[in-house]
């Protein structure tokens, strides 16, 4: 199988490439990413023991022409990752968001098209639904409702991507999934952020009263389920991804903490997120019983594992958590 992953130095992108490299001996994937802040080429040093199974390109996913020659020998199927993923950053300036989240998208799926891809999977998240109150749980037939900048442009994308299937036929297909953790994310996201700033006795910016619920999952449950949609999933259909494991924001910091053995001090309760979504909670029902799938990692485990896999690569985050980084945290967190 000849794959296209976009985005594929990310966080969630590279645990993807190195699993399919590992689980499949005649996988080839062409890796498009443009190495924005967030992406990182140490993410797939693993992958080299691979070869030419895992080209990287550097390029942009707007660029058509590129986009156009990489995709003249038809690979089997594009994987679209590449996005601006930080909520906060969008709130600060969304022009990036709308180019490559919604642009970008519209160029994969026009060259998708005049190539011939057999299959499209978009890479979309929980946000597009919008915001829960205590009740309830979101289901594909949820209204979409985002609220921030970076949830409105994966909103506006999925659109595009089901636009495809309705009036091109094109195969699609849609993954919306809840938070993700586990190694190589990039630590301005809250778990691996309130890790490294415990680790430097740094303070732990909390936003508003700290009770926000997100539904967590291990990004290797999400890249199995990624798996198994581009290889049995229905086309033109969505599928919500979740692990049923809704935590509170603030039990989440205590628990880095403890674990970490620093103390609630560090804690700082600071001006909440504007348009702060107040919970999330998948229904992922349709892919359990559809596509058989459930999540291996329960999350105590995973949340050690994390923990110790930011212990162990230090350089790795203290390399990111400097230059360019400090700039965004400094005008961000400046008045909180
Ligand atoms: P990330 O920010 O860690 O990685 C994004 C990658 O895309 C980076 O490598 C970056 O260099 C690349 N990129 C950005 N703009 C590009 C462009 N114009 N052309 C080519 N490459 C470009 O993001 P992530 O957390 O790995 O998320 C991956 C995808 O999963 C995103 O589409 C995101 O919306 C979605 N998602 C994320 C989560 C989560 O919890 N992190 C949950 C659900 C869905
Ligand atoms: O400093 C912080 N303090 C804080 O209290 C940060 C960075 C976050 N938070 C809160 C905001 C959220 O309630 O923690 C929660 C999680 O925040 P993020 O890690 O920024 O994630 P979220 O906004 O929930 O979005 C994530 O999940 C869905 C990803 O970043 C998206 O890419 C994905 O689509």
């Amino acid at each position: 199988m000849k794959l296209m992953v976009t985005g594929g130095c990310g966080f969630i992108g590279s645990n993807f490439i190195l699993r399919m490299l590992e689980s499949y001996p005649d996988v080839r994937i062409v890796n498009l990413d443009l190495l924005t802040y967030a992406g990182n080429l140490e993410n797939l040093q693993d992958a080299k023991k691979y070869g030419q199974r895992h080209i990287f390109v550097r390029g942009d996913i707007t660029d058509m022409d590129l986009v156009d020659s990489l995709l003249q020998d038809g690979p089997d199927a594009v994987i679209n990752f590449a996005a601006e993923s930080h909520v906060d950053r969008s709130i600060m300036d969304s022009s990036a968001f709308v180019r490559t989240n919604v642009l970008g998208t519209q160029v994969l799926l026009d060259a998708c098209r005049r190539h011939g891809v057999k299959r499209f999977v978009q890479i979309s998240t929980d946000e597009v639904y919008g915001s829960l109150g205590s009740e309830g749980v979101f289901t594909e037939m949820n209204p979409l409702a985002p609220n921030s900048p970076y949830a409105a442009s994966k909103a506006a994308a999925d659109l595009l991507v089901r636009s495809y299937h309705k009036t091109f036929g094109m195969d699609v297909l849609i993954t919306r999934c809840s938070n993700n953790y586990g190694p190589f994310q990039f630590p301005e996201k809250l778990i691996p952020l309130m890790i490294t700033n415990a680790v430097c006795d740094s303070r732990l910016p909390v936003y508003g009263d700290g009770l926000n619920v997100r539904d967590w999952i291990h990004v290797q449950d999400h890249c199995r389920a990624i798996d198994l949609v581009l290889r049995k999933g229905s086309s033109g259909e969505v599928y919500n991804i979740g692990a049923e494991n809704e935590v509170p924001n603030l039990e989440i910091v205590r628990h880095i903490l403890k674990r970490l053995e620093k103390p609630e001090s560090l804690i700082k309760f600071v001006k909440d997120r504007p348009g702060h979504d107040r919970r999330y909670a998948m229904d992922a029902s349709k892919l359990r019983t559809e596509l058989g799938w459930k999540p291996r990692i329960d999350f105590q485990t995973g949340m050690d594992e994390t923990v110790l896999w930011y212990l162990e690569h230090e350089e790795w985050w203290r390399r990111i958590k400097s230059g360019q980084y400090m700039t965004y945290y400094e005008e961000w967190y400046a008045d909180r």
